[in-house]
């Protein structure tokens, strides 16, 4: 019995000293393990007489017990104190602001685009769209451009040229979104009214030019339309536009598209260097218009004895431009990511004529 005691003092020691599960679990064999010190000792039971045995056999099932619930509380002693350790390394400060991510902004070309499509939507006009390479009849004859006439030249118009000996006309990149609505007119007939904004390709290029640039030509049709009506739809627009009430003043001009035409100013004023729309005496140019030539109602499919309508059309870039203080037309299209976040615009404000068009 003396021996279990020192037994007892041996195990009980070792485990209170543990510094980790692995050496808990060397005690645990050393003692209760097949050939522990402590089921040897029960193996000798055998050999005692029964009173001894039941005596010895009591004191070693006590001591079995006691060293396996010392080691059970070493173990969770130890298991909580690495978990406080862990903790006090691994911690997330969860008020921290989050980490910025980069985010585009819309370009002023489609800002721009949005707007006015906002403004022509409220007055009932749809948005109609056509490819950018078009055919030579739906670029120019179908719009009453003769062959001879200036815009047609090389220098002026990018011609997808052909195979050596097909003499078919070249298509080109379109120089103005007006083959679009030729098409509207051919696949809606009369009554229309459409807007076609999009991309058009001129051989220029200055502060003021670009050789890819972009319109939105409107056309509206029905029995009974006149100047009177264009020039009411386009100072409402222009207003809205502009977010001030716009005077329009309508100068006798010549496309081939429109008779009669006429070029449309804006009033302004140069204020300090500053311009300022819809205050002044001064007048700047924004716009082309007319009534809707017969040649060209034809081309659509539309006869002009019993249908007649006005068209436009405006410089998306120009607009953009004005309205948002942009000096020169060339940085619209080097992707300059200062210039884009300076001039850009929140995703998530779509414009709306109700909403505001612009922040
Ligand atoms: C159809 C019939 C007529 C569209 C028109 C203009 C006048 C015009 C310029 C403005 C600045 C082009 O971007 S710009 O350089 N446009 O002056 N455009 S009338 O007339 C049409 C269009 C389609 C079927």
């Amino acid at each position: 019995m003396d021996g279990l005691d020192a037994l007892k003092g041996k195990y009980l020691e070792g485990i209170s000293g543990a510094g980790d599960e692995s050496a808990l679990e060397e005690i645990r064999l050393a003692a209760l393990g097949k050939k522990g010190e402590i089921s040897l000792k029960m193996r000798e039971l055998g050999k005692m007489d029964p009173e001894q045995r039941q005596a010895t056999g009591q004191a070693l099932n006590a001591l079995k017990d006691e060293i396996d619930t010392a080691l059970r509380a070493k173990k969770e002693a130890l298991g909580d104190a690495a978990l406080d350790a862990r903790l006090k390394t691994e911690w997330l400060d969860v008020t921290l602001p989050g980490r910025p991510r980069g985010q585009g902004t819309i370009h002023p070309v489609s800002q721009v685009t949005d707007e006015v499509t906002a403004i022509f939507a409220d007055m009932g006009f749809a948005v109609a769209e056509g490819p950018q390479i078009e055919s030579d009849w739906y670029n120019f004859d179908a719009l009453n451009i003769a062959p001879e006439h200036p815009a047609r030249q090389e220098h002026d118009t990018f011609f997808m040229h052909r195979d050596a000996g097909d003499n078919r006309p070249p298509h080109v990149l379109r120089t103005h979104t007006s083959p679009v609505q030729i098409r509207a007119m051919q696949d809606q007939g009369a009554p229309i009214r459409v807007i076609a904004p999009g991309r058009v390709y001129r051989m220029d290029m200055d502060q003021t030019h670009a050789p890819m640039f972009h319109q939105i030509e409107g056309l509206a049709i029905d029995r009974d339309l006149s100047m009177a009506n264009l020039k009411w739809v386009l100072e409402e627009f222009l207003s809205a536009f502009f977010e001030t009430r716009v005077a329009t003043r309508f100068r006798a001009s010549h496309f081939p598209f429109t008779e009669p035409s006429a070029e449309v100013d804006i009033q302004c004023s140069w204020v300090g260097g500053q311009l300022r729309i819809g205050e002044g005496d001064g007048w700047m140019e924004v716009l082309g218009s007319g009534m809707v030539h017969p040649h060209v109602l034809r081309a659509g499919g539309i006869d002009p004895e019993e249908w007649q309508g006005f068209a436009f059309g405006i410089g998306i870039d120009r607009l953009a431009m004005l309205k948002y203080g942009i000096p020169d037309l060339r940085a619209f299209f080097e992707s300059d990511l200062r210039w884009l976040r300076h001039y850009g615009f929140a995703s998530l404000d779509m414009p709306t004529v109700h909403g505001g068009l612009s922040r």
